[in-house]
């Protein structure tokens, strides 16, 4: 390896020295380096081969069992000053989290290969993109970063002898939940993960580089980093309107992003492009719009819950050359997951490594699942039957349309248009999705997700919907801002909207208001259909469904409003006080309804 670049020969050495790995492997991206590092992974059971025939190119990984998710309890924001990270954010001193992760890294790599990935966020060179080096002691990692991003020698090339890059360490460790930590340092543009193997925690390009770290050069730099996909909807007229949105996790987001149209609209003419189903990296171009990229390369998706009425698209994306992570093992060499294709097998080897079989209970009688609720495919963007033929334009996409959504049983309507960008900044701010009694915690307790980014904004959040406002003021045709609920439901708990692909009906009102073509009626809270404005042919509503899920109830409202001047409150002085005008003047709006 020739060095050119002598700042990062210097830190690869010094986190070398730190780490003592038996060897040091720089990543070259190719596909014989590939078919070493998935051999010696076979050999040492870190990865299984799947059936050939079946599922060509592709493999299996089990994480330790406290290793399935990620642990924002031990991540942290290491800012010099705590009111830099915020009141949304765990903080530590960068003193004290350097030395605090130096005490696990120390020595951690002994007997192992310290492999060195450049990496690329966004198209390799362009203007929008990021460079990172992600220093790790796992082929599973290299494997995914080669999935989720562009690796190798085309990066090295880029970054030359002096280019900026953001410096990510990762150690396994010995994967102890106790000696576990995810450490950002914006001011360092450094990021330390050690002990844990979840891809959450450990592909450092996905939520640590492109989240938080890039949420924090984005205010910097004046541009912005979104927990949010990107999607084209191609109308029967040829365009393509373009829509990023963000949603908290469970919500569909990779369903949104890949949907396949309902007879009716594919009919008209309608198709979907897909640009991303996690990440947008958004700037102001030239024309003085928003335009955006998405980062990553690949989708590192939740599988149970997907199959070919689900996600059809996936179902074709994941066919090969995919990572599949804590699902089940079947006999034949092939994998099974809660809510597959296909009839439920009648054994095969669970996430956790145990023979298993339908209705196998724990001590505890509950029933066993085969797969992790959180297991996950690492596939090819390219692979996706819909993947965009802008992916990878160097400017990316204009975006016509931002949409937040959450999960609400009640209160939202399906969509309503904000009347401006500070209104929509507002819309975002006060961002929930409420929990059922079928999923986790009490049934209608709401959590409040800021534009979905409360695990992910590397600072202080009250700056960050400051730098919204900015945004706006800068764009000259800024994006006009939605909100939809697929999942608000009657009053015996019933959803009112079938959703998945039925979602593009509510796509086509908002690419059509982007286009200044569909009627909408003013209320309070922002400008929602009018019931002709929406396509619902072929659709069987039952009578009474679309009122109920257009309808703005005053007194739910009036206590939502209370809720979100109540979370305002911990920003303290840091809010905006624009957020707080939208909240007044939507208090009174409503007074005079
Ligand atoms: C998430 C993810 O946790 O995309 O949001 O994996
Ligand atoms: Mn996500």
């Amino acid at each position: 390896m020739k060095f050119t670049h002598m700042k990062l020969h210097e830190w690869v050495k010094k986190m070398a020295e730190m780490c003592r790995p038996d060897r040091i492997v720089w990543i070259d991206g190719s596909e014989e380096e590939k078919a070493r590092l998935e051999k010696e992974a076979f050999a040492t059971d870190e990865l299984i081969q799947l059936n050939q025939k079946k599922m060509p190119g592709s493999v299996f990984h089990r994480t330790a069992a406290n290793d399935v998710a990620r642990t924002e309890h031990l991540t942290y924001i290491c800012t010099s000053h705590k009111a830099d990270a915020g009141p949304t954010n765990n903080w530590l001193p960068p003193k004290t989290g350097y030395a605090k992760a130096k005490a696990i890294f120390k020595n951690a790599m002994k007997g192992r290969t310290m492999y060195v990935i450049p990496f690329s966020m966004g198209p390799v060179g362009s203007p929008f993109s990021k460079i990172g080096v992600e220093l790790t002691d796992s082929i599973y990692v290299v494997l995914n970063m080669r999935i989720m991003t562009t690796i190798g020698a085309p990066v090295l090339k880029i970054l030359g002898g002096d280019g900026e890059f953001t410096k990510c360490l990762h150690s396994k460790a010995d994967l102890d939940i106790n000696r576990r930590l995810i450490l950002h340092f914006p001011e360092d543009n450094t990021i330390w993960s050690v002990g844990s193997g979840y891809g959450g925690n450990v592909l450092l390009g996905k939520k640590c580089l492109s989240l938080r770290i890039a949420s924090y050069l984005g205010y910097q730099e004046g541009w912005m980093a979104e927990h949010m996909l990107i999607m084209g909807v191609e109308k029967p007229n040829g365009h393509v309107v373009y829509i990023a949105a963000a949603f908290p996790s469970a919500c569909g987001k990779t369903n949104l992003a890949m949907l396949v149209p309902p007879k009716g609209l594919a009919k008209k003419g309608y198709k979907i492009w897909t640009v991303g189903d996690d990440i947008a990296w958004m700037r102001i171009d030239t024309d003085g719009g928003l335009w955006a990229i998405n980062p990553e390369t690949g989708f590192f998706g939740v599988a149970p819950g997907t199959n070919s009425k689900t996600n059809p698209n996936a179902v074709a994306t994941i066919k090969s050359n995919t990572i599949f992570t804590n699902v089940l093992l079947k006999p034949d060499k092939t994998v099974w997951w809660e809510g597959a294709d296909g009839p439920v097998p009648s054994r095969g080897i669970d996430w956790r490594g145990r023979p298993w079989k339908p209705g196998l209970t724990d001590e505890n009688g509950e029933v066993i699942k085969a797969a992790h609720p959180n297991s996950r495919f690492t596939a090819p963007i390219m692979q996706c039957p819909t993947a965009s033929f802008r992916l990878k334009h160097h400017h990316g996409v204009p975006i016509s349309a931002i949409i937040f959504g959450g999960r609400r049983a009640h209160v939202a309507p399906l969509v309503y248009e904000s009347f401006n960008w500070q209104h929509g900044v507002y819309v975002g701010a006060t961002m929930a999705s409420e929990r059922t009694a079928a999923q986790y915690g009490a049934e209608g307790e709401v959590r409040r997700d800021p534009m979905a980014m409360l695990p992910f904004c590397g600072y202080n959040m009250g700056d960050y919907f400051r730098h919204w406002l900015r945004m706006g003021k800068n764009m000259q045709t800024p994006p006009k801002i939605f909100n939809v609920n697929w999942f608000r439901t009657d009053s015996e708990g019933r959803f009112l909207w079938p959703g998945y692909g039925e979602n593009l009906r509510v796509l086509e009102w908002i690419a059509d208001r982007c286009e200044k073509t569909a009627e909408a009626i003013k209320t309070p809270i922002g400008y929602t259909p009018t019931p002709r404005s929406l396509d619902l042919t072929g659709l069987k509503l039952p009578a009474g469904n679309l009122d109920k899920l257009l309808s703005i109830d005053k007194e739910a409202w009036e206590k939502e409003m209370d809720q979100h001047e109540e979370f305002f409150k911990q920003f303290g002085k840091t809010l905006p006080t624009e957020l707080k005008q939208e909240l007044s003047n939507q208090r009174s709006r409503f007074k005079k309804v």
